[in-house]
């Protein structure tokens, strides 16, 4: 008879069943927990593991001319970067990658080795989406692309100083794209995505956050002027072997700066081996003393204080004043003992200009100044942009009170300048300086009065075109005005000025019939045969103005009888005016 053991032992086999029992319960229970209780949690943590968010770049902001020109453009690259960790299992495909990539195989190996721990290493930057899909097409684990923006600047070199550039991380780093860096940027946005364990992208889930594209923006700026301004400047700086210029040029009733260019300059498309020098807006940035442009400023003041008018004399002999221990002198021998108001501008006299600031006194001088903008903030906010410094004496002493009105003992910059020519040329109105596209003038205000500002206009008219004026500034076909000047630099280290190096200036307007440029020309230490400013800026001002003109289609003023019926090429037109080119 067969027996069974469990019978024998019948606690056994209870023991185990109980046991059983106790698992199956055990697995039942953890089933429940996992997909009941836990569930929430788990989903969340798997997820976190594979869902990624990634950021989406952000379009920036266009910035184009006045007319629509592109002036910086973002166009899309491919960055592309490696998980270090996971490129130590691929050492074999080093050498291939290094190829791809154009860098060299020793130094990207030494980098793989020393970031052999990291994660996430930048291999290149910006790429061409082709060059960069090329890479990607190797198929080397760990080597990954993103997709980014980089700016371009389609007008280089011309338009530098003025847009300016980006980091590499497209943040505004100089110029308009650092001072207007909130308006262009935009908002990255947030894209969702599954990615495996070594972070490989598995699947686009969804955009949890479009990015929004940064705002476009028209500058001032009309780039064919600009063209124009940067050439001439350039030649003018080679053919007299300065160091440095600058040239503005404003529309005197928008208030706008229509080209702003510097030398030397920079291509911002390719910025290796930049020197600081290069990249300096002068035009904003740099601080000078305005010489006898100034007289300009100091003669309205005259004007306007109704104790004199342009046909007053003073007399200038011998061309030099003694004021204690100091001594005041003309530079050139005037034309007579005696000179007029106008003949004080024709002739430069720094002597017959303190003879006249002595009458009105400094603060008359000062207060214009200060109207018009010398040494004052411009409002335009530029990255870098300086003040400059107009000194209000307490007491003005005598020859504080000349040099002041011949243009020493304050600094002020080219676009002060030209803003307060620009106020002479609109009959005395001055309208806030912008650099970005205006579609109607802003309110000006009337800082001279209109018949100053007009006899104003006809006195530097008469610098321009009397016998023995700036005849160099000329331009063919139309009547314009203005002041040369030529300072010595103050030298660093000595509280002097040098013996040898000079700015040469030119400021002035056009066309007289109805003024509507100002130009500002600023030539920095013109080492080849002259240095006088009517010999080295007015030129430029000449070429600057005679294409401003033109290609703005402004009707000539001053075309010869026998051409005004049929308004042919105004060749002749220089001898018209009593010029001597
Ligand atoms: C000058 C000065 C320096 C500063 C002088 C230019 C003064 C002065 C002390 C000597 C050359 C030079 C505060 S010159 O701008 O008078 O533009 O075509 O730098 O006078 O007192 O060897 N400009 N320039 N002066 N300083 N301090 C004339 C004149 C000017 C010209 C020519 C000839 C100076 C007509 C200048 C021009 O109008």
């Amino acid at each position: 008879m067969m027996k069974l053991e469990g019978a024998l032992y019948p606690w056994r086999f209870r023991v185990v069943l109980g046991l059983l029992a106790l698992m199956v319960g055990a697995i039942a229970w953890r089933i429940v927990d996992l997909q009941v209780v836990d569930r929430d949690f788990l989903i969340g943590q798997g997820d976190a593991r594979s869902l990624r968010h990634i950021p989406i770049p952000a379009h920036r902001g266009l910035i184009t001319d006045r007319n629509g020109e592109p002036l910086a453009v973002s166009t899309p690259v491919t960055t592309l970067w490696a998980n270090a960790k996971e490129l130590q299992v691929a050492k074999d495909k080093w050498t291939e990658l290094a190829h791809a990539l154009g860098q060299d195989p020793k130094a990207l190996k030494e980098r793989l080795e020393a970031q052999a721990n990291k994660e996430f290493i930048y291999l290149v930057r910006g790429l061409t989406p082709e060059q960069g899909q090329g890479v990607l097409d190797l198929k080397i684990p760990g080597v990954y692309g993103i997709e980014e923006f980089r700016r371009f600047y389609p007008a280089g070199e011309t338009t530098a100083h003025m847009v300016g550039f980006t980091d590499i991380d497209d943040h505004g780093r100089e110029g308009v794209e650092l001072a207007y860096d909130e308006w262009l940027a935009g908002v990255p946005g947030k894209r969702q995505v599954i990615k495996d364990r070594r972070g490989r992208l598995i699947k686009d889930v969804q955009v949890t956050k479009n990015a929004k594209a940064g705002k476009p923006l028209a500058l001032s700026i009309d780039l064919r002027l600009q063209y124009l301004a940067n050439r001439e400047l350039r030649n003018a700086i080679i053919e007299n072997g300065a160091k440095a210029g600058s040239l503005v040029i404003m529309d005197v009733k928008t208030g706008e700066i229509l080209a702003m260019v510097n030398q030397p300059t920079y291509n911002p498309n390719n910025r290796r081996n930049l020197q600081p020098a290069m990249m300096r807006n002068r035009a904003m940035i740099d601080v000078f003393e305005p010489g006898s442009t100034m007289k300009a400023i100091s003669m309205s003041a005259a004007l306007e204080s109704g104790r004199w008018k342009p046909t007053d004399k003073v007399e200038v002999y011998p061309g030099t004043l003694q004021l204690g221990k100091y001594t005041i002198r003309d530079v050139s021998r005037s034309e007579g003992p005696v000179l007029d108001l106008t003949g004080i501008l024709i002739n430069s006299s720094n002597v017959g200009m303190s003879k006249v600031a002595f009458d009105i006194g400094g603060e008359t001088i000062y207060h214009l100044a200060q109207k018009i903008g010398l040494g004052q903030p411009t409002g335009l906010d530029f990255p870098g942009e300086r003040v400059g410094n107009l000194p209000n004496y307490r007491e003005w002493r005598k020859a504080e009170t000349a040099t002041l009105s011949y243009g020493y003992g304050l600094s002020v910059t080219a676009i002060q300048l030209a803003h307060a020519f620009s106020v002479l040329a609109n009959n005395g109105r001055m309208t806030p300086l912008s650099l970005i596209h205006v579609d109607e003038a802003p309110k000006s205000e009337q800082v001279i009065p209109e018949n100053v500002a007009k006899t104003m206009q006809t006195m530097l008219q008469q610098v321009i075109e009397a016998p023995r004026g700036v005849f160099r500034a000329q331009v063919p076909a139309y009547h314009v005005a203005g002041k040369s000047g030529t300072a010595r630099k103050t030298s660093v280290g000595t509280k002097g000025y040098a013996e040898n190096s000079y700015r040469s200036l030119f400021a002035g307007f056009g066309p007289m019939s109805d003024p509507r440029y100002a130009i500002v020309v600023v030539i920095d230490e013109p080492s080849k045969a002259g240095y006088f400013g009517g010999l080295v800026s007015a030129p430029v001002f000449s070429k600057v103005m005679s294409g401003t003109l033109r290609l703005m289609n402004i009707t000539p003023d001053n075309l010869p009888p026998t051409q005004q019926a049929n308004a042919g090429p105004p060749a002749a037109a220089v001898k018209a005016n009593g010029g001597r080119g």
